[in-house]
This record gives C-alpha cells, structure tokens and sequence, in this order.
C-alpha cells in the first residue's frame, strides 16, 4: 500500500538543521474550511525568522514540523507556504541561472526493507540554485541529472522539468530554487516554486485551492517526479516526526562549480520597508484515514480494517509474524510473508499488499491502491477477505483528513532613534533581531507522503 510515495521522497541523505530561535510572534493554529473533524491528529508547527532589520536584503529561514507527539499523529501531504506580499521576491529571470539561492535541510523519519517507521533519515538539498522558468524548454526527470552543456550547472536547472508542467498546467512560476542530490546511488531532485499571489492551483484530494492575493507569493516543493512510475527500493515508510529547515539567502551566493561566473550579490528577499506587523501563512493537509483508527493509510497495512492497537513503528506490535502486513488483514498472521502478492514491494511499501499492482497506481491520491481501491480487492466475487472494506463508496477518496491553516503575526522591529538599527545577526539577543514564530511551514508542498507530491521515482 501506500509507502510509495512519500518515502522516497526522501531518500537520501541529509542532516537537519536545528532550528534557531524564533522569537516574538504569536501563532495561532485554526481550522480552516474543509477541516475535518474525525482525522487523525495531524501536528505541524511552522516557525520563520527574518535575519535584517525592514527594507534590507535579508535571509528567510522557514522551519516546518510534523511531529510525533502524541503518538500516532498523521503525516502530511500537501503544504504550501506564503511570503507576505510587502516582501521583496525576486523574479527568476532577473537572477543568473545557477547561483546559490538557499538550502533545504530535513530530518525525516523512515522504515527501511519493510522495517518498522523508526530509523531517522537526514537529507541536505544544499544548495538550492536559482533555475530556468522557461516551461518552453524541458527535460525529463532522467534529464534533470546530466549537464550536455557542460557548464557545471544541471540540465534541471538549466531547463524546466516536464512534469512540473503536468502537475501544474498553465502555470509558470515567478521563480525555481532546485536541487540534485546523489544519494545510495539514487539521483534526488528537489524542486522548489515559487508563484505568483493570487495563483489558483488543484491540490490532489483537496481539489480547488483558491488563495488571496493578500496572503502573498506562494511557496511549495516538489521531491523527484510525482507524476512517474514507482519503484520498489529500500525505504518503504515514511512518517512523523518530520523536521525540515529551508533558507531563503538574499543576496544570492556566487556558485563555485561555475568557474569565471560570479552570480553573488542579486536580491533575492528584501524585507518590507516599513515597520509594523506581517502575517506568514502556512497551509498544511494531512494524508487520509479511511478507517478512522488513527493509522493514515500510507502507513496503514490494513487501511480499511480498524487495527488502532498497531503501532507501525514497533516491530511485531499488532504484526505476530513479523512481516509488516497487521494480524487484522493478514491472511496468514502466524507465517511471515513479506510479499504475499510478488508484485515486489513488500507489504509496508505496497499500496495493496495482498493485490498484485506492480503500477502501484492510485488515482484518486489517497495512498489505497486502485487495485485495492473498492470492496471486492482481488475480484472473486465476495468482499469478505483479508483487509477488504466492510463499507465503501468508490465515488470519494477514502478517508477524513486534517486541515490545517497557521498563521504567525509577525511584528517588524521599529526603528531605533528614526533610522532601522542594523543587526547582528550572530547575535540572536540583539534587539533588531526580527524573528517571527508560528506554526506551519515555508516551503514544501511536497514533502510529503502523498502519492502525488511526493511519489517517488528513482533511476534504474
Ligand atoms: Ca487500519
Ligand atoms: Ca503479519
Ligand atoms: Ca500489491
Ligand atoms: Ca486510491
């Protein structure tokens, strides 16, 4: 069942960053919309930090939580991010194609070989290069890795991926900060866009999302190729706790792999000039919960069997044989087998692990596999299986989800005697040190264990 996507996601290395201080905001956590009351608990923090006084060049440092406690709490899906309208955001055109623009730091957690959700995985997407927003020249994500004009910077970088096209039709990004990672002989990619106020966008379960102007340019990521294949590999989990730091730099960092090209010195976050009070705003979905036991279904074995006394993270809790497929839904919960269907992904990895589906396709996004997608999983004409739902209507995605909208007012210092006093930014006591807090998270959509943002796709 699901795994598939968001592990991989991650795969890779990493290490995460701590997070610095985030001083003086208050954060308000509220529902919003759609919020769904019945989902499992769904825990983000967000909290952002502004490293000048008003109207400088300054860096961003965004640092998003999905955590573990209590336990079991849902992973996410999709997560957008705003940078208030007031700040300076750079156009990707007006930034030399290659500089260093930020980092991407994350500390994720992750069951490998079909082991328990449990084992950290750190992976570093450092650094974050400013990249082409011409959608007219493409690459695929195989592409992205190569550099045919052996000028040191990626061919993904050089050109727009073509599936960042397929999720986002009609959509060209104000700008693109992406990543190339080699990681256990896996190529990583990590795109990040950045779009316009006021873009309208169709998030997979949620559908329409609409934002205000107001609210700011948006901020989402894409890790590898969501619109790809899935392969079976070696992490077949993902989970809480998630802890992710992204930086914003401005000015931009001269790339030292393009020698006699020096692409230091462009804005590309300027902080607002005058003085006062900013709202960041972070929007976060968790995955789904088709039967309500708090197990979302990319780490639920048995995603329409109530199993809430199986904890994914402990080996044989729930699971007496050991294999990664719960006792509720396993048709032989006294004799191990990790792949009762051999369609090659191990039943923590498998989006239906008793329905043969080496596609692991899954249409409407909910991390239940279309072949297990429906009462009858393996079509012999009953519906009283192994795992196979007692209720279902095909015509939803399965399951409640959480909702999540935090906001953070962020006060920008006042100015000393007239003029901003300058920081030091070594120096997080110093009083013009502008940090705002919150909940909820800067950059990623995709981060996550959605099959749609965050399916994985590795080179063969
Ligand atoms: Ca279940
Ligand atoms: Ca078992
Ligand atoms: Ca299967
Ligand atoms: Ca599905």
């Amino acid at each position: 069942m699901r795994e598939a996507a968001a592990k991989s996601h991650w795969h890779g290395k990493g290490a995460l960053v701590a997070l610095a201080l985030a001083v003086g905001s208050l954060a308000l956590l509220f529902p919003h919309g759609s919020a769904k009351a019945d989902a499992p608990p769904f825990n983000v923090t967000y909290s952002i930090q502004v490293s000048a006084a008003p109207g400088q060049n300054a860096e961003l440092h965004h640092k998003y939580n999905v955590g573990a406690n209590p336990w079991p709490a849902a992973f996410h899906k999709n997560q957008i991010t705003f940078i208030p309208p007031a700040w300076g955001v750079a156009d990707g055109d007006d930034v030399d194609i290659g500089a260093v623009v930020g980092k991407l730091i994350s500390q994720a957690t992750a069951g490998w070989f079909n082991n328990p959700c449990n084992s950290a995985l750190n992976i570093d997407f450092d650094p974050l290069l400013n990249c082409s927003i011409d959608t007219s020249q493409t690459v695929t994500f195989d592409e992205q890795f190569g550099d045919t004009n052996t000028n040191n910077i990626p061919d993904g970088c050089d050109k727009y991926p073509v599936f960042l096209k397929t999720m986002f039709p009609g959509i060209t990004p104000r700008a693109r900060m992406a990543s190339f990672e080699y990681v256990s002989g896996n190529w990583v990619s990590v795109n990040f866009l950045i779009l316009e106020p006021d873009t309208n966008l169709t998030l997979p379960v949620v559908g329409a999302f609409n934002p205000e102007a107001s609210w700011g340019y948006l901020s989402m990521s894409v890790i590898n190729d969501p619109t790809g294949p899935l392969v079976a590999d070696q992490i077949t989990d993902l989970c809480p706790p998630l802890v992710t730091d992204t930086y914003d730099y401005s000015p931009t960092k001269d790339n030292p792999a393009t020698t006699g090209v020096n692409e230091s010195g462009h804005a590309w976050r300027t902080n607002p000039t005058a003085p006062g009070t900013y709202t960041f705003r972070c929007y976060a979905t968790s995955i789904q919960d088709a039967d309500n036991d708090d197990i979302d279904n990319e780490l639920d074995t048995c995603p329409h069997i109530v199993n809430a006394g199986n904890n994914p993270r402990e080996a044989y809790n729930g699971d007496t044989d050991g294999d990664g497929l719960d006792n509720a839904c396993d048709p032989t919960p006294g004799t191990a087998n990790t792949d009762p269907d051999s369609d090659g992904f191990p039943n923590r990895q498998d989006k239906c692990p008793l329905v043969s589906d080496v596609s692991q396709a899954d249409g409407d996004y909910d991390g239940i596999g279309d072949a297990c997608d429906k009462a009858d999983w393996n079509n012999d004409g009953d519906t009283t299986d192994p795992g196979e739902p007692t209720t279902f209507n095909s015509a939803v995605a399965d399951g409640p989800y959480a909702t999540t909208w935090i906001t953070s007012n962020a006060p920008m210092n006042a100015p000393v005697g007239g003029l901003a006093e300058l920081p030091d930014v070594s120096d997080s006591s110093s009083p013009s040190y502008i940090a705002l807090a919150g909940l909820a998270a800067a950059a990623l959509v995709a981060l996550s264990a959605g099959a749609w943002y965050a399916r994985r796709r590795w080179l063969s």
